[in-house]
């Protein structure tokens, strides 16, 4: 394992429901550090680049209803292992298979309205940053 850097998202319910302290609370207790958070409002258009895997799915039109329904918090995590270990502390992505004691297992309430965004791997990471941070992050 390495120091790394990941993208993490926490997504409108998360906000509307006051939920961002106990997340980011979460996400400081595993020892990550959080060196870049801003509160943002996305549109399609950039949802169509970031979500580009899922534009042909039937709930696309859905996710784009929620992911556009409020503001997010973008944040940039940095450390040892810390895109794996983000995704075990976020939980699956399927409602039903997200574990007690993740966060998704804990404060999501369906597969689409799922409270984070984590990257998957380190390509997508640096993409991600570069697409909600800039160039120079
Ligand atoms: P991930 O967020 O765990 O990486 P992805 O497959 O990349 O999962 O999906 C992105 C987001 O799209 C999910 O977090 C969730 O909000 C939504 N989503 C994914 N699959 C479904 C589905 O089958 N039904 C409804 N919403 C979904
Ligand atoms: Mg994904």
């Amino acid at each position: 394992m390495s120091t790394e850097r990941t993208y993490i998202m926490l997504k409108p319910d998360c906000v509307r429901r006051g939920l961002m302290g106990e997340v980011i609370s979460r996400i400081e207790r595993k020892g990550f550090q959080i060196t870049a958070a801003k509160m943002m409002r996305l549109d399609e258009d950039i949802l169509r680049i970031h979500y580009a895997h899922l534009v042909d799915k039937p709930f696309f039109p859905e996710l784009v209803a929620y992911m556009t329904s409020g503001p997010v918090l973008a944040m940039i995590v940095e450390g040892e292992g810390v895109i794996d270990g983000m995704r075990r502390l976020m939980g699956k992505t399927k409602y039903e298979e997200a574990q007690a004691g993740t966060i998704r297992g804990d404060f999501a309430t369906s597969t689409t309205e799922n409270i984070i965004h984590g990257s998957d791997g380190p390509e997508t990471a640096e993409a991600e940053i570069r697409r909600f941070f800039g160039p120079e992050a």
